[in-house]
């Protein structure tokens, strides 16, 4: 097993819910340390940067008017695994068919609010840490 960072977001429906504790709590549990964080008001233009492989997709417009509609906590986990044990954390997109336990079952409420981004495969954890975070503000244990 490969020790990985991945990027987690904290959307803004979890922020307004006030549950990022219970969500830091369930990365922690699950042996993946936060090496950087912050918590951050994205602009339209950093939002569209982000999901950029979705401009096509229908709901590319809603997705940047979530995204921006509130603070995000933005932070970089660190662990074995850490692409898909945040993934089988954070449970399905749609929380309608998350498993029972993942964040999106107990926290989201929509499709489009679904409380939590991760990194989906090595290639875009990279892409994704380095668009958030400088190797500075990366604290490697
Ligand atoms: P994320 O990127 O936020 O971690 O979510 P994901 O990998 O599970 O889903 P993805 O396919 O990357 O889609 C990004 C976000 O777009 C919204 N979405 N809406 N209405 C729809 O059919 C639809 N499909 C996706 C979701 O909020 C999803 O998290
Ligand atoms: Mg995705």
């Amino acid at each position: 097993m490969a020790v990985e960072r991945t990027l987690s977001i904290i959307k803004p429906d979890a922020v307004a819910k006030n549950v990022i504790g219970e969500i830091e709590s369930r990365f922690e549990k699950a042996g993946l340390r936060i090496v950087a964080m912050k918590m951050v008001q994205l602009s339209q233009e950093k939002a569209e940067g982000f999901y950029a492989e979705h401009k096509e997709r229908p709901f590319f417009k809603d997705l940047v008017g979530f995204m921006t509609s509130g603070p995000v906590v933005v932070q970089v986990l660190e662990g074995e695994n850490a692409i898909k044990a945040n993934r089988d954390l954070m449970g399905a997109t749609n929380p309608k068919e998350a498993e029972a336990g993942t964040i999106r079952a107990d926290f989201a409420e929509s499709i489009d609010a679904n409380a939590v981004h991760g990194s989906d495969s090595p290639e875009s954890a990279e892409r994704e840490v380095s668009y958030f975070f400088s190797a500075e503000e990366i604290c490697a244990r």
